[in-house]
């Protein structure tokens, strides 16, 4: 069994990148080594800790990936995009292919995972202490517009430990709406009512000095940061280490067209988790536990980066938009390329963009490319679309001035594709795909 994590921030566009992923797999004719894909209907073996790890942490919960569900939005009379996402879902494909040098034919199976970009957020609390926690997200916070939990903090201490957190909730909740991803935990996302929310999971950062590292409520706060790590964040991340192949998806577009202190929010988080892929790195006592209790782990073989919506922009502009995420996934790669190295891992990284379900069409006007999408039945082109500039903004101005000038589309998945037997309209879909798990059919 090969494993695939399909990961990235909210919204960068994973389902939909599965979804049409699966039904090219599925449906089209793929070249001359594959020669079928079907759905694996077999119970999958049980892949997770054992008795001793079951006993030691909870388990990950993982559902069936709906892809009839989505497929049924995608082809209905509305043509929907899918629903945002909260459970980490998988689907198992199997791979009949014909290997090179024999006759015969060969089989493996594949299965893709489906992970709510907000699970990702809570990756970096592995190696940390609750006070290095503290510390470090209120000064992320303090980097961001209008918060200043320490403040916040320090104005109510009066008040006790529920009602602080329903403070720190709020601030969660309002940065979440303002599209920022290094917030934690991610448990808060799209939970609407505070009421939802355990008071087991009730925790927040507070200054923690040598003075205070005893009392009562720190204490309180400390254990249930440590529980809510072993019984939510380290399952998740297990299921995440456990997969060879990692294709991690980025949204280039609404990055560089919103603000520069969410470009950093991006970019810091992005390191952040990529740091979580040094597995030569342990995570201090819990890693020494967790080397006793699980499997050992895969080395990834290879991450596959993806500027998705490639479909937003004109064909000229699809590489410069490469570029981009290159640069915003330089420093981490090194770094993760350098420790691997250290310890004779081989590992590789590729980047490119996709589009999953293209809604636009590329034309061309007197040597001018443009783009154009189908407006009852009829081609119209599309003016002022997002035009991708060589390098990321440097401050907020250029990131303003590159605001005024594009606009962001908001469009609909592409009703044509009912017309082509379902196989959706892409750029540059399998291809990459096929590239990264080539080793495979070797
Ligand atoms: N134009 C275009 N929009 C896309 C594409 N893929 C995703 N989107 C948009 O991005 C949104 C988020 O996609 P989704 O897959 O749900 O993101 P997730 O949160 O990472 O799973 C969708 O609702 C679409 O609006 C694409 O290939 N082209
Ligand atoms: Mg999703």
């Amino acid at each position: 069994m090969i494993e695939v994590a399909v990961i990235g921030l909210s919204e960068s566009g994973k389902t939909v990148y599965l979804t049409s992923l699966i039904n090219h797999l599925l449906r089209k004719d793929l070249n001359g080594v594959i020669r079928n894909i079907s759905l694996d209907s077999e119970p999958s073996a049980d892949s997770g800790p054992g008795l001793w790890g079951s006993l030691f942490s909870e388990k990950a919960s993982v559902v069936q990936f709906p892809y009839e569900e989505y497929l049924e939005r995608f082809l209905g009379a509305d043509s929907l995009w899918p629903k945002r996402t909260k459970d980490v879902s998988e689907y198992v494909l199997k791979v009949v292919y014909k290997k090179d040098d024999s006759g015969g034919l060969k089989e493996f199976k594949i299965k893709l995972f489906d992970y709510p970009g907000e699970l990702f957020a809570d990756f970096p609390m592995l190696d940390q202490t609750y006070a290095e926690w503290s510390s470090t997200i209120m000064r992320v916070l303090r980097g961001k517009q209008n918060t200043d939990w320490e403040a916040i903090y320090m104005k109510n201490a009066d008040k006790n430990i529920n009602e602080l957190g329903k403070l720190y909730f709020d601030e969660v909740h309002r940065l979440e709406k303002a599209g920022y991803n290094y917030i934690q935990p991610s448990k808060y996302f799209g939970v609407s009512d505070f009421k939802e929310i355990n008071e087991d999971e009730l925790f927040f950062p507070v200054p923690v000095t040598s003075d205070n590292k005893r009392d009562e409520a720190v204490c309180e706060l400390e254990r249930r940061f440590e529980r809510y790590k072993l019984n939510t964040v380290v399952p998740n991340f297990e299921l995440l280490r456990g997969c060879s192949y990692q294709i991690i998806l980025f949204d280039v577009l609404t990055a560089l067209t919103t603000s520069i202190s969410h470009y950093n929010d991006v970019s810091y988080t992005v390191e952040k988790i990529l740091e979580q892929f040094d597995y030569t790195a342990g995570y201090g006592i819990l890693n020494a536990l967790l080397s006793i209790f699980y499997e050992p782990q895969k080395p990834i073989k290879k991450i596959l980066f993806l500027a998705t919506k490639a479909d937003m922009v004109k064909k000229n502009d699809r590489g410069k938009m490469v570029v981009l995420l290159k640069k915003l996934v330089e420093t981490a790669l090194k770094k993760i390329k350098l420790k691997a190295g250290s310890v004779n891992r081989s590992f590789s990284a590729e980047v490119d963009c996709v589009s999953a379900m293209r809604c636009t069409k590329d034309v061309e006007t007197g040597g001018e490319e443009e783009l154009a999408i189908m407006v009852n039945g009829k081609l119209e082109k599309i003016k002022n679309s997002i035009s991708v500039p060589d390098d990321w903004p440097a401050n907020e101005k250029e990131f303003e001035e590159l605001k005024s000038k594009n606009k962001m589309l908001s469009l609909s998945p592409n009703i044509e594709v009912r017309r082509h037997d379902y196989v959706f309209p892409d750029i540059n879909l399998d291809k990459p795909f096929l590239k990264l798990i080539e080793e495979e059919f070797k």
